[in-house]
């Protein structure tokens, strides 16, 4: 299997997350995907490579360009190391004015997601990770792994949220769904609202996701069942919303109904966005599912049989996180 993964999500260090004036350490570290990618290097079977370049017209199928700008604006007032590549057009824009800056609650949901000096050059690198794994799905490998920092599947069309800039796993699946019928498959803690946003009038994707209940827990407006899509869309948004203390056999049964409406739905492809949060120990999530359960979540989805991209999402606890991915992998490889 194949794992696309570049270090220039290392430049991308938010400091603190604000909730009602409080700050918090921020829980999006880069830590995370070097655990990860730690632990499956060198092991048989992977192979680490660097993503490759594609249009920000991908992007821009998804995102606004008003957005795209002020995330590849507003950070350079930010400190940093920042550095200007010269080939995308967004650098050559101006700076953005301080006013202009100001407008944030335009762009943002939440105090959760701030955009420094390297935000934007490793948020559009995280999209063109999950899109190289898709370009290999597309070209015939059985599932790729994309490693993507930061995470994606808060972001909507127009507005960051939850750690999120861009949204690698939409702009994956809407590039595969030029070649076919797209499904995707969110298994992280928290409903992918931006996902379900961006896909929500289309029939050719559907979005299928167990996280937990919007009455519980983040993203608080948005994951409840009866979000079901609208228009075209009309039934092709599923969602299954949990309460807290999920087990291992409770998980599992949810994700054969899942899985089941996926085959159902007959997908060319199949985009999964990976969370790790719902593990017992991690400290923002609150399920309770077992390192060795990821393994057995992986061979469900694995025997759905359609060519698998891996979108990588959440998972905050940094010392097991390399565990969790090494027994989830496995799922595919064994
Ligand atoms: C992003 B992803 C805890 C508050 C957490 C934000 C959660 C974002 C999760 N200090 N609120 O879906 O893993
Ligand atoms: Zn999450």
């Amino acid at each position: 299997m194949r794992i696309i993964y570049s270090q220039v999500h290392l430049n991308h260090r938010p400091n603190y997350e604000v909730f009602n004036g409080i700050r918090e350490i921020h829980a999006d570290t880069p830590q995370r995907i070097e655990n990860i990618k730690e632990a499956l290097v060198g092991k048989s079977g992977l192979k680490v490579i660097e993503p490759k370049r594609f249009p920000l017209s991908w992007i821009e199928k998804v995102h606004s360009h008003d957005y795209i700008s002020y995330i590849a604006r507003a950070g350079r007032h930010a400190g940093g190391n920042y550095v200007y590549p010269s080939v995308f057009p967004y650098e050559s824009l101006d700076i953005l004015p301080t006013n202009e800056i100001a407008k944030r609650g335009v762009y943002s949901y939440d105090l959760y997601t701030p955009v420094s000096a390297s935000t934007y050059e490793s948020a559009r690198m995280a999209v063109m990770t999950s899109l190289t794994a898709s370009s290999f799905v597309r070209r015939g490998e059985r599932v790729v792994y994309a490693l993507t920092r930061p995470p994606g599947h808060h972001a909507e069309r127009k507005r960051m949220g939850g750690y999120c800039y861009f949204n690698n796993a939409a702009i994956a699946a809407n590039y595969l769904s030029t070649r076919g019928r797209v499904a995707i498959l969110d298994i992280d803690f928290h409903h992918g609202n931006g996902t379900q946003q961006i896909f929500y009038d289309r029939s050719d994707v559907l979005f299928v996701s167990i996280h937990a209940s919007p009455k519980l827990k983040f993203p608080y407006f948005s994951g409840s069942e009866g979000e079901k899509g609208r228009g075209q869309g009309k039934n092709y948004n599923l969602n299954f919303p949990l309460s807290l203390s999920v087990s291992d056999s409770d998980y599992q049964r949810i994700l054969i109904q899942a899985c089941k409406k996926i085959s159902d739905f007959k997908p060319n492809y199949l985009v999964v966005s990976v969370g790790f949060d719902t593990h017992k120990d991690d400290p923002v999530g609150g399920f309770r599912l077992s390192t060795r359960y990821y393994f057995h979540m992986a061979k469900t989805i694995h025997q759905l049989n359609i060519p698998t991209v891996l979108v990588q999402e959440g998972g905050y606890n940094n010392s097991i996180i390399g565990d969790i991915a090494v027994s989830f992998i496995n799922g595919f490889i064994c």
